[in-house]
């Protein structure tokens, strides 16, 4: 038995990139039940959530998904909807319309039913997931993720053909307004009808993050070193659109749009997304640069601006790769930070350590000796990226923390 296996292995090894296309086949649990997240202020939200394993409680977003151009994509769903019912709407994506989720043309899933959504990925590119059972009400709960068809041969490229990336992120935006979450509001299964209040979103969030959450969040905070080009797949659900701001030395261009290529990439920093909507943008890690991404939100009723969220950009060079965070032997905590801020190694050192700390744009806010631990007052220090340096002896260590006031 093992031989064969082993004999096919070789087969689809040598052979995979004449049949590459596949079946990739995902459980989704579309649950009402049992799921909260946390928000940045510790308030605790229910939500409804699209979750990978039945023993799984649902979070902000669901788990991206993935496949390659070509593949056959099946989301084996089970709802765990108690009273309401659930489906799944492939966003962007050419699904038949039996597999489309929308309960008015195919069906719906009732408490414990179970039904299989597939779709052929004909086109590389960014798509959503999300219930289309009430759905101003069921994706405002949470029931909402991204899907990435990868190229035909699952490499680092845009598309096939596409442009080479080093790094990619994933981002998806939305809302909370948490009265609705508090006291759900009702849908009328039999005339699909959902009262629901004025939407007043409270917390505005990046793949299910705000604050100072952002900063702390791998899947947010951009990385890269120094020549790196970074491909940042961008998709809206909430009811705002959003505004991003990049960095003028990242040399923003937007690239693809909703799954298929722009003819022409646009150059720009300010890049809006409007609710169902997914970008590709590339973005250059030109230099050794900390700055921020800031994502604007914006009502779309009156074109104002409710919050600003900033997303760390951490590009360093390449000698330093991995070194400017607080792993690895130097631990700084915590971060981010409101008042005070922690030096220390992991293991003890008994050398002294030269500690600089400059702002963003290279000013030395601190500087001094000392042996580690070092608690720093950061009190005085204006919120935003910080980057420490400290040397011993024998060695150098580089790491950024964010302060927050
Ligand atoms: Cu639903």
């Amino acid at each position: 038995m093992k031989k064969i296996t082993f004999i096919s292995c070789l087969f689809l090894t040598f052979y995979g990139n004449i049949f590459a296309q596949k079946t990739v086949k995902y459980n989704v649990y579309l649950r009402s039940d049992a799921g909260t997240d946390t928000m940045w202020d510790g308030r605790i939200i229910r939500v409804y959530g699209i979750a990978s394993r039945l023993s799984e409680a649902p979070h902000i977003p669901a788990k991206t998904l993935y496949c390659n151009e070509g593949d056959t994509l099946i989301l084996k769903a089970l709802s765990i909807s108690q009273g309401d019912h659930h489906t799944v709407h492939l966003h962007g994506l050419d699904a038949t319309t039996i597999n489309d989720g929308d309960p008015a043309t195919s069906f719906w899933l009732n408490h414990q039913q179970e039904a299989n959504y597939a779709v052929y990925a004909a086109h590389a590119g960014t798509y959503l997931y999300h219930c289309h059972v009430a759905d101003v009400l069921h994706v405002q709960m949470g029931m909402y993720g991204l899907i990435v068809v990868k190229p035909r041969d699952g490499s680092n490229t845009t598309w096939t053909g596409g442009t080479a990336f080093d790094r990619s992120y994933n981002w998806i935006l939305s809302e909370i307004d948490p009265s609705w979450h508090d006291s759900i509001p009702v849908h009328d299964a039999v005339v699909d009808t959902v009262h629901i209040p004025p939407y007043i979103p409270k917390y505005f969030l990046i793949n299910g993050k705000t604050e100072t959450q952002l900063p702390v969040n791998d899947s947010t905070v951009i990385r890269g070193t120094s020549g790196q080009t970074i491909y940042l797949r961008v998709g809206s659900i909430g009811f705002f659109y959003e505004r991003l701001i990049f960095p003028s030395w990242m040399h923003a261009h937007k690239i693809d749009s909703d799954g298929r290529p722009l003819d022409e990439p646009v150059q720009n920093d300010t890049i809006e997304i409007a609710p169902g909507e997914r970008y590709g943008i590339l973005l250059d890690a030109a230099s050794n640069k900390l700055d921020n991404i800031n994502v604007e939100f914006v009502n779309m009723n009156t074109d104002s601006i409710w919050s600003v969220q900033h997303v760390p950009v951490i590009i360093t060079s390449s000698s330093v790769d991995d070194s400017y965070s607080s792993s690895g032997d130097l631990q700084i905590f915590p971060n981010p930070t409101e008042s005070f801020v922690t030096f220390s190694f992991s293991k003890k050192e008994n050398d002294q350590a030269i500690i600089q700390v400059t702002d963003i744009l290279g000013k030395t806010v601190y500087s001094g000796n000392a042996i580690l631990p070092l608690q720093l007052d950061i009190r005085s220090f204006p919120s935003g990226i910080y980057r420490a340096s400290v040397k011993t002896k024998n060695r150098s260590f580089h790491a950024s923390f964010t302060v927050y006031h």
